[in-house]
């Protein structure tokens, strides 16, 4: 088996059973992509978690304000001020928010990562979404995206990173439309190469995905198959004959 070379590391996202089918968020294809997280993990010397990590009650659940899932709101201080209208103006100092099923939430056994994956036992797990008034999706900035989620020893995603000599990030997970796409976007804007492994993620909804996949083209991120990263790590080994 090919390793990625020593400044790559692997990032899996989210990758809890909340998020997959029978989940309290459940994305279909959820269960499917975890032995591909296993494959990735074990090509990488370092290995990253996230963890979507609520507390009950948190601003994000519809079941907080007494409202139908998947309905969008505006949120300030995680108090409801307006819902969405399409084509009215944001109002000031709200954060956009879908509000969303029950789910990830703090210590329960579907807010564990997935009892499949090897996780080593010095990867680094970095939970989010603790301030119950405020969402975060992504690894790098909670959804205010001015404050940062971090690791127990107090660095952010992007710092660690930086500290263990990292530039390139092969990231999978749940879910690609949401967490994963946020993720990838901003810690592509800290500088580091990304790539995403579609294989190795499953979304909430194709349209979510293709809009994903275009984010990401725009942003300079790179999307490929599990299967073509040996070849992109180790082109000389796989040029095409002459
Ligand atoms: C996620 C919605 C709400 C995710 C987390 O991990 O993609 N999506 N919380
Ligand atoms: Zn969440």
């Amino acid at each position: 088996m090919k390793t990625f070379p020593p400044h790559v590391a692997f990032l899996g996202i989210d990758s809890q059973l909340t998020f997959c089918e029978d989940g309290g968020l459940a994305v279909s294809g959820g269960h499917q992509i975890m032995p591909k997280l296993n494959e990735l993990r074990s090509k990488s010397t370092k290995g990253y978690w996230t963890q979507d990590w609520h507390p009950v009650g948190h601003s994000s659940f519809a079941s907080t304000h007494g409202r139908e899932p998947f309905t969008k709101v505006w949120l300030e201080n995680g108090q409801i001020v307006a819902d969405y209208d399409d084509n009215a103006e944001a109002p000031k100092n709200a954060v956009l928010q879908i509000l969303w099923p029950d789910h990830g939430i703090q210590g329960t056994e579907e807010a564990a990562l997935h009892p499949i994956l090897h996780v080593p036992s010095d990867d680094m797990i970095l939970r989010k979404g603790n301030n119950p008034n405020i969402d975060s999706y992504s690894c790098v900035f909670e959804n205010d995206k001015k404050t940062q989620p971090r690791f127990e020893n107090g660095m952010t995603l992007p710092e660690q990173l930086r500290e263990d000599g990292i530039t390139t990030v092969v990231m999978g997970g749940l879910a690609l439309d949401v967490c994963v796409r946020d993720g990838a976007l901003d810690l592509k804007k800290e500088g580091f190469d990304v790539i995403v492994v579609l294989d190795a993620s499953a979304a909430i909804s194709s349209e979510g995905k293709m809009a994903a996949i275009k984010d990401f083209l725009n942003a300079g991120i790179y999307v490929c198959y599990s299967d073509e990263l040996d070849a992109y790590f180790h082109p000389s080994q796989h040029a095409p004959a002459p």
